[in-house]
């Protein structure tokens, strides 16, 4: 079949919107039609050519939702009509990962995915005879895609897309993180680094775990109202902070905080994110990605004195059993999602939803088909 598309050609050139050839389903594959679409950092991180990992021809997004269209042969957990998530982390539950119960990272279809083909090492797309490469399992910034069964959420059809799209990556990130990774418990003190769309969404997570302080750093002051929207009960703006930050951050939570998250990816930040944590006990968690052979470091002290480093991929959701049920909070007033979706645009002006997040104008900017 023909489907509308933003193809990136070559790294660092704006996406082009065309129409592509798409095959439909193979065994264990779903067609789905994507209805809406987020833009996120590592979609520019691999457009502007600094992934190292990245591949070109292909088709970037993997924050979307839409309705499944075909199944293919031997495919039961879902039929068309469903309404689903794309899973860029995928949920197995029969592979080494998925029967440990310690860890969200499916190892099924790991190769394949890293490779920007489907598990039977092939494309879906094509453009005039091109093989076009698949991205994180997902391709949402084309208008149908072709997904693994076990890459899918299915969710209730009465989720508007436009909005759950973004539990496809943002959201469940910044709660899983609070909840599956760092298990913040009522009455916790919290330090976030980082007030965009995923530490916006830390906070209403630490906020949904009943943490008693929260506290935000970041170094743009516009992003202080939305976060006391969503919970933060302390505003650090780290650009002002005279002296050292971690002190400052001791202090502030009497001792150090009992979990921090890190959600920049800035190395310097992820130090200071450790060490600003209660002796003892604090535990800091890595969510921002650094750029490629980027290093941390810190002082042995800091772990012999208890401090614990974690770090989380996909908030450590397990995108089929868990997302369904964000869907579900959202759906019932427990988290809020709406006021984060700063910018909606038709799908053709997505090298817009580009220079919105460049210039720091947007939280989430999400694409309509
Ligand atoms: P964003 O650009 O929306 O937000 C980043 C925020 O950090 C901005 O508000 C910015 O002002 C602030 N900031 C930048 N430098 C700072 C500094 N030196 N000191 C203080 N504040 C600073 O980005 P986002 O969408 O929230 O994503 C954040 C990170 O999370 C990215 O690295 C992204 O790749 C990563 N991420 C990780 C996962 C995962 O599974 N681990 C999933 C999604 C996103
Ligand atoms: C999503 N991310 C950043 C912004 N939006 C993001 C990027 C990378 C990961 C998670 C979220 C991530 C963490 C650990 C891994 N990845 C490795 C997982 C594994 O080895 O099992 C990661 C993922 C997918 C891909 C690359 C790295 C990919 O499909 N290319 C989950
Ligand atoms: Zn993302």
């Amino acid at each position: 079949m023909k489907t509308r598309a933003a193809i990136a050609w070559e790294a660092g050139k704006p996406l082009e919107i065309d129409d592509i050839d798409l095959d439909g389903p193979r065994a264990g594959e779903v067609l789905v039609e994507i209805r809406a679409t987020g833009v996120c950092h590592t979609d520019e991180f691999t457009r502007s050519g600094n992934d190292p990992e990245g591949q070109f021809p292909a088709i970037l997004g993997h924050e979307g939702a839409g309705v499944v269209v075909d199944v293919g042969a031997g495919v039961k957990s879902v039929r068309p009509g469903d309404h689903v998530i794309p899973l860029y982390t995928p949920e197995c539950r029969e592979c080494k990962s998925c029967t440990s119960r310690k860890t969200n990272l499916c190892t099924a279809i790991r190769a394949t995915q890293g490779r920007g083909v489907m598990p039977d090492g092939t494309s879906r797309f094509a453009r005039g005879g091109t093989m076009l490469h698949h991205y994180m399992g997902c391709s949402t910034f084309a208008n149908h895609t072709v997904l693994p069964e076990i890459a899918v959420a299915k969710i209730r059809e009465d989720a508007p897309f436009d909005k759950v799209c973004y539990i496809g990556c943002g959201v469940t990130t910044g709660i899983g993180a609070v909840i599956n990774t760092a298990k913040v418990e009522p009455g916790a003190s919290v330090v976030v680094f980082g007030l965009g769309g995923i530490g916006l969404n830390v906070i209403q997570g630490a906020r949904l775990a009943g943490a008693a302080q929260i506290v935000g750093v970041d170094r743009n002051p516009t992003r202080r109202a939305m976060a006391e929207r969503f919970g933060m009960t302390h505003f650090v703006n780290s650009a002002e902070v005279q002296g050292d930050l971690v002190p400052y951050l001791v202090s502030l939570t009497d001792g150090g905080a009992d979990y921090s998250f890190e959600c920049v990816g800035n190395v310097e930040l992820m130090r200071q994110a450790l060490e600003c944590c209660h002796r003892g006990w604090g535990v800091s968690v890595i969510v921002g990605v650094a750029g490629a052979g980027q290093e941390i470091r810190t002082r042995p002290f800091q772990l012999v004195t208890g401090r614990v480093w974690k770090g989380t991929a996909f908030g450590g959701a397990r995108g089929r059993t868990d997302v369904p049920k964000i869907v579900d909070w959202y759906m019932d007033g427990r988290i809020r999602i709406d006021e984060l979706i700063t910018h909606t645009l038709p799908h053709r002006e997505i090298n817009h939803a580009f220079d919105l997040m460049h210039r720091g104008e947007s939280i989430r900017t999400v694409l309509t088909y």
